[in-house]
Order: C-alpha cells, then sequence, then structure tokens
C-alpha cells in the first residue's frame, strides 16, 4: 500500500468519524433543547444525565468482522448502526416514554427501529429503551444521513446496567450461574424500586395540583 494511499485513507477516515461526531453534538443540542423546556413545563428535569460514546475503531472493527461486513466505510456506514452512541438517563421510567415522543416527533429525524427491553426486558434482567435514528448533518459539501443509538433507561435501570457490564468482564463474559441468577434478581428489585418511585411522584404531583388550586381559589377571593 502507497503512503499517498495510507494518505487518503486518514483523511476519509477521518472524515467518516467527524460525521458521527457531529450528530451526537446534534442530538445533545436537541436533548438540552427538550430537557430546558420540558423543566419549564413540568418544574422538573426529566433528564437526570446525558452521556455521548463513538465506538472506539477496536470494538468497530471487532462488530465488521463478526458481522461480515466488507471493510469499505460505505459498507460500514450502512450496516453498523451504533458508531454514534447517546445514553439518556431519566428520573422517572415515565419519562422514558415522553423523551422518546418528543425525540421520535422531530421532523429531522427518521426513526430506524424501537427496542423497548422495557416491556420486554432481555433474560438477563436488562432494562433500557433504545431508539435506532438516522439524523441528516450538513457538511461543507454534503449531506449526510448518520445512525445514531440512543439508549433511554432510569438511573435505576442504569445503575443496574453498568454493574452487570463490569461484571461482564471482570469474567471475561464467563459469569457464573448463581451469579446470573443474582443479577437478574436484582434486576427486578431495581424495576420494583422504580416503581415505588414513580408513584411517589405521582402522589407529590397530585399534592402540588391540590397546594395550586388552593392558591389560586385563594386570589380568587
Ligand atoms: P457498548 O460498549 O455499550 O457499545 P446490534 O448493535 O443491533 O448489532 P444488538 O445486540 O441487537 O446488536 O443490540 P442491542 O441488544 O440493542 O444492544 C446494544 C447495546 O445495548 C450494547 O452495546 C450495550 O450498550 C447495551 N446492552 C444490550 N444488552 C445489554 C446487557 O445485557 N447488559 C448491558 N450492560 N448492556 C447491554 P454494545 O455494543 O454491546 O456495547
Amino acid at each position: 500500500i502507497s503512503q499517498e494511499r495510507i494518505k487518503e485513507l486518514k483523511v476519509d477516515f477521518t472524515r467518516f468519524r467527524m460525521a458521527y461526531k457531529f450528530a451526537l453534538d446534534e442530538m445533545t443540542t436537541k436533548l438540552n433543547i427538550l430537557n430546558e423546556e420540558f423543566s419549564y413545563i413540568h418544574d422538573y428535569n426529566p433528564i437526570e444525565h446525558i452521556s455521548t460514546r463513538m465506538k472506539s475503531p477496536d470494538s468497530l472493527i471487532k462488530k465488521v468482522l463478526k458481522k461480515n461486513i466488507p471493510l469499505s466505510f460505505d459498507h460500514i456506514k450502512d450496516n453498523i448502526r451504533d458508531i454514534a452512541g447517546i445514553r439518556i438517563t431519566c428520573s422517572f421510567r415515565s419519562d422514558i416514554y415522553q423523551i422518546s415522543e418528543m425525540i421520535q416527533s422531530q421532523r429531522d429525524i427518521e426513526v430506524i427501529d424501537i427496542k423497548d427491553y422495557i416491556t420486554n426486558p432481555k433474560p438477563n434482567g436488562y432494562r433500557s429503551l433504545h431508539l435506532i435514528l438516522k439524523i441528516p448533518v450538513f457538511m461543507s459539501d454534503r449531506e449526510e444521513s448518520v445512525f445514531v443509538e440512543v439508549q433511554i433507561r432510569t438511573i435505576a435501570m442504569d445503575f443496574w446496567a453498568s454493574l452487570e457490564h463490569k461484571i461482564y468482564y471482570k469474567y471475561n463474559q464467563e459469569v457464573p450461574e448463581e451469579l446470573l441468577i443474582e443479577l437478574k434478581e436484582a434486576a427486578k428489585t431495581a424495576s420494583d424500586l422504580d416503581k415505588k418511585m414513580e408513584d411517589l411522584h405521582k402522589k407529590v404531583a397530585v399534592i402540588k395540583q391540590e397546594k395550586d388550586d388552593l392558591i389560586g381559589d385563594e386570589m380568587v377571593n
């Protein structure tokens, strides 16, 4: 392979990754706007935390080889949907679906796939709502349509997923059976906690509404 070709590949790779970085920047801005507006209307922030990540070149190559995808930027672009990843941690379960609806209703966002691992948790107990989206990125000489994977979960779901991920890697992906059972139980405990917090949240909303109504009545009288 010539020096010239290596130079070309470097330029192509940088431009390839840039489109995903810009897509993440765009999505982050969109989410910050939604969060700010939502908190103005409803008096609380549905989004606790947003994190973004670009798939590492190692992990990308591993996936490309595993899926038997030809080693070209075009094929990778068309077939790997999680090069750009964004994770949204919400306060309550109901926030997840509200945020998801708000994202889906944006005109420039194309919803490619939705995986609801909250309604249908994975056998190991994993819960999260995954959206596979395509968003346009406007570059100096072209428009690119870029895949972004959005994972939306509660703090409890995120806590469980982070620990499970660590354990999975600690045991080199061969976790002892009894630990798998305990992890599944822990996922159920996290889910029960989410339900409890959602109930509390609803009760607080009712009390707040009653108080507001009372203040409104007093002002009229
Ligand atoms: P990383 O390091 O987070 O990128 P596909 O991407 O469609 O080919 P799949 O398996 O259909 O593959 O996607 P799926 O099930 O929607 O999961 C994709 C991502 O969700 C994973 O990315 C994880 O981030 C997360 N995830 C899915 N299942 C689990 C789980 O059991 N435990 C934890 N902790 N996370 C999970 P990557 O590429 O595996 O890893």
